[in-house]
């Protein structure tokens, strides 16, 4: 009897982990850099440090629902813009997505050219509409 309220137990604690990983958009291990919302969505933008760098960045971009679970929006892209500042022209460094095992999450590689604040420009087609979504972000 004992033994049988422990299993029971241990059971629904390891389906607790479980439902928590499949919610969780940082799942993967990465650390939310920014998030921002675009329409009843949530975008992310994640990093195994939880910063965006000057150079080489692999990044984590995901789209969760009002409940926290992931969405499919099927084609996505993501840029980061910085304006023009005095002689020196516009920036748009322009990330290379690519699906990973879990649908509404993309692996984003990304090259910052320098130290600023950068506008990520977000958008997505695809099953849930056309959309888009921006947010300012430190490089360090
Ligand atoms: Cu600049």
């Amino acid at each position: 009897m004992r033994a049988k309220i422990f299993f029971t137990a241990s059971f629904l604690f390891i389906a607790l982990l479980a439902a928590a990983c499949k919610t969780d958009p940082s799942s993967a291990g990465d650390k939310i850099i920014k998030s921002t919302k675009s329409g009843d969505m949530t975008v992310a933008i994640a990093s195994a440090t939880g910063d965006l760098k000057v150079g080489d960045n692999d990044l984590m971009l995901s789209f969760t629902d009002a409940s926290g679970n992931l969405v499919d929006v099927g084609a996505a892209s993501l840029t980061f813009h910085m304006p023009a500042m005095g002689a020196m022209a516009e920036m748009n460094d322009k990330a290379e997505l690519t699906t990973s095992d879990t649908p509404g999450k993309y692996r984003a590689q990304v090259k910052i050219e320098m130290t600023g604040t950068w506008e990520a420009r977000i958008a997505y087609q695809g099953s849930r509409g056309q959309g888009q979504a921006t947010m300012n972000v430190q490089a360090k």
